[in-house]
């Protein structure tokens, strides 16, 4: 029997500053859970990070940094191809190539846009505002069925899959359309001191969240301190912000229901459950973060690893991107 190819996933994070435990189990894990089943490309999103302003030492760390993690997860780079964006030039090309088939107005609605230039005002850049082009060329380069990111990246995902639709309509099939893969536990997970925003690393309230890398005091001393409400119940409820929250994240780490949280923690405090959140958090993260200090001391393994990653990586794009520029009219 001949074999059926596997289906293939992509997806980027940005450098932009600690990952946190939103992105580990929004993004992060569900890629570490889809590498034996798909051919996956992964890639540290460095172009995207500077839509606000780095400081270059700085940049170049955390660029590091992030890839050393992505291996640090478990993400092999002999089953997926693991590399840097702006090592492969044709992000960049492609992007310049879609921007022209996308529209001011489109882009206007971007709800990350709103909130991005409400929070930088001084620098309202343009490539802020065509930052999804950027993601859609980073996604229609490789081709792939799935792109595994956190709920708040579906807009622009949907965006990505209307600029492609809109090429293939002109030229006939060029790019694969994609479709998100959102997790069901862990898609949003929330401020531990602000339980209606979304945990974010550029929070400056440090308590709000928690680093994959933080060690394990500052995990419980957050979780301690996670603000939840007066009922002293554990379980979901509408007005329940805070202890929903931990729920989700006690779920997404444990694999349990919130029904059979619920039920471990019948007739006990949100003391006890916080605890247990904490512990769960620490254990889950404690490989990663051991992995990961090894990993980053050795620079010269690190860099031969990223370089293969983007050779391989830039293989698949230029065969995209040259079809994409003969059917343009390009000569090449
Ligand atoms: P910032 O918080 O600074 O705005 P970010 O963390 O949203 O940045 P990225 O680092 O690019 O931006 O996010 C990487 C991935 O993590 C994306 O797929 C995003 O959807 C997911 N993600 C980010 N925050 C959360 C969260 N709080 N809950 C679930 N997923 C998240
Ligand atoms: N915009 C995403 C990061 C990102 C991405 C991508 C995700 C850049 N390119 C391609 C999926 C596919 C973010 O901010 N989370």
């Amino acid at each position: 029997m001949e074999m059926e190819a596997k289906k293939k996933v992509l997806s980027c994070i940005q450098p932009s500053g600690m990952l946190t435990l939103g992105n580990y189990l929004g993004a992060l894990k569900n890629w570490l859970n889809m590498q034996e089943e798909f051919d996956c490309t992964f890639a540290v999103a460095d172009l995207h990070a500077i839509t606000v302003r780095q400081e270059p030492a700085k940049l170049r760390q955390q660029i590091y940094s992030t890839y050393a993690l992505m291996l640090a997860l478990g993400l092999d780079p002999e089953k997926s191809t693991l590399f840097i964006q702006s090592h492969v030039a044709a992000h960049s090309q492609l992007a310049w190539l879609l921007s022209c088939y996308t529209q001011f107005g489109e882009m206007s609605r971007m709800t990350q846009f709103k909130d991005k230039s409400a929070k930088h005002a001084d620098n309202v850049n343009v490539g802020l505002f065509s930052y999804p082009v950027l993601m859609a060329a980073d996604i229609l380069l490789y081709k792939p069925d799935f792109v595994p990111v956190g709920a708040d990246q579906k807009q622009h995902l949907e965006i990505a899959r209307d600029i492609a639709e809109r090429f293939n309509g002109i030229y006939g099939d060029v790019f694969t359309i994609p479709d998100p893969y959102i997790p069901k536990i862990g898609a949003r997970v929330m401020s531990l001191q602000d339980p209606t925003k979304k945990m974010s690393k550029s929070d400056e309230n440090l308590n709000s969240w928690v680093a994959i890398l933080d060690n394990p005091d500052d995990i419980m001393r957050k979780f301690k301190r996670a603000v939840t409400d007066s009922e002293a119940r554990v379980c979901i409820g509408e007005e329940k912000h805070g202890i929903n929250n931990l729920i989700g994240i006690y779920s997404a780490v444990t694999g349990k229901t919130a029904e059979q949280i619920t039920a471990e923690f019948e007739g006990k405090g949100y003391g006890d459950f916080k605890l247990a959140v904490g512990e769960a958090v620490v254990e889950e993260l404690r490989p990663i973060r051991e992995r990961y200090e090894a990993i980053i001391k050795d620079k010269a393994a690190l860099e031969e690893l990223y370089r293969n990653g983007a050779q391989k990586a830039e293989y698949v794009a230029r065969k995209t991107l040259s079809k994409a520029m003969k059917k343009v009219g390009f000569v090449l």
